[in-house]
């Protein structure tokens, strides 16, 4: 079977080591191996879900697509689109919404991390946030999702809906049931500050992540204000369980130079955390950088920027005009 990728990313700004590791660098892979056959989307319309400056959203969208060309996915290999363009999103969400039972919803821990204690304040937009992300994936025919560790569940829900709609209206096989594609290892990358955490865009400490836009010195100064312990480094994994500002900056270093955490454990094993500091920030400036240079050459780019996501949302919206089409058929609309 030919694997049909898909995947989003909010345009919510300071996109960071974790969306790095935990996906780009899954989907430049993925695209380099099936030609035309990834589909990665701006997700604008989940952006939203919290309140976004209308002008800050527009400059995010953009740069959102250059840090998908900077990391090295190329437009004419696969579809790079925002979602608010392709009106099928929304329309597959509502009839998805009607599929999906608010009992699944109330088990989805992101919307309970998001909206914290004040659960009446949060929008609808937040709690059915996982609806609009089925629908992204399932208008694609999409059989492979490569995400974070974080969207593990949403992912289930998205296959709990498919799964649902197929046998309500008696469409066997309609919609096609995804897999999750999170990598064993290193799929959470958590922050700097609070290893209990994931790395995250809305974190209000710009020193608990490495921006993919930070500069030589911005990376070299928040690895050495990383948290970590006083004890010298770890020797085994077994430490690492009880260790975990340790674990998080050694994952992040054998991720990025694809070795395993035993090996980094081997290199590394008793010395002192400042040695270790100095050659995480190496690599990190070799990776990171010039990214970070490239994405800042692009933004300066509007219109080519623009063309990439309007050729995008051309291409996508042939795919799935057909799929919400034959969806509006089914569930008996004239
Ligand atoms: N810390 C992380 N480690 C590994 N993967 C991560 N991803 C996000 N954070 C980490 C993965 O990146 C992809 C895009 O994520 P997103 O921008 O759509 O939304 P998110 O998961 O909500 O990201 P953030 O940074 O946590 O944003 P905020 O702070 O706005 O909520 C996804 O595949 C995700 O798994």
């Amino acid at each position: 079977m030919n694997k049909k990728i898909f995947s989003g990313v909010q345009p919510t700004g300071n996109l960071h080591l974790g969306n790095y590791l935990g996906a780009i660098k899954n989907f430049v892979e993925l695209h380099n191996d099936h030609h035309n056959n990834c589909v990665f989307c701006v997700v604008d319309l989940h952006a939203i879900t919290v309140k976004q400056d209308p002008k800050e959203l527009r400059n995010n969208i953009r740069e959102t697509v250059a840090t998908f060309i900077a990391c090295g996915i190329n437009p004419n290999k696969s579809i790079i689109f925002n979602q608010s363009a392709v009106g099928a999103h929304a329309e597959a969400a509502w009839i998805l919404s009607c599929v999906a039972r608010m009992g699944w919803l109330n088990r989805m821990t992101q919307f309970k991390e998001k909206a914290g204690k004040d659960k009446e304040k949060a929008s609808i937009g937040l709690y059915s946030y996982p609806v609009l992300m089925a629908a992204d994936i399932l208008l694609y025919d999409t059989t492979h999702v490569p995400v974070g560790d974080d969207q593990k569940q949403h992912l289930e829900l998205c296959r709990d809906i498919a799964k649902k709609f197929n046998t309500d209206f008696e469409v066997e096989n309609f919609l096609q049931i995804p897999e999750p594609l999170i990598q064993k290892e290193f799929s959470r990358i958590m922050s700097l500050k609070d290893a209990s955490k994931k790395m995250s865009k809305s974190e209000l400490s710009d020193l608990s992540r490495i921006n993919l836009t930070d500069n030589k010195d911005q990376i070299i100064n928040k690895i050495k204000k990383a948290k970590t312990d006083t004890l010298p480094m770890p020797s085994n994994i077994s430490e690492l369980s009880t260790r975990i500002e340790a674990k998080n900056l050694m994952c992040i270093f054998s991720s990025l130079t694809n070795s395993s955490l035993e090996k980094t454990l081997e290199m590394f094993s008793g010395k002192n955390f400042s040695e270790f500091k100095d050659n995480l920030s190496e690599v990190l400036i070799n990776k990171i950088y010039p990214i970070s240079l490239e994405i800042k050459k692009l933004i300066d780019d509007k219109s080519y920027l623009d063309k990439i996501l309007q050729e995008g949302s051309e291409k996508a919206n042939l795919t799935a005009s057909k799929k919400i089409n034959k969806i509006r058929e089914i569930v008996g609309f004239l």
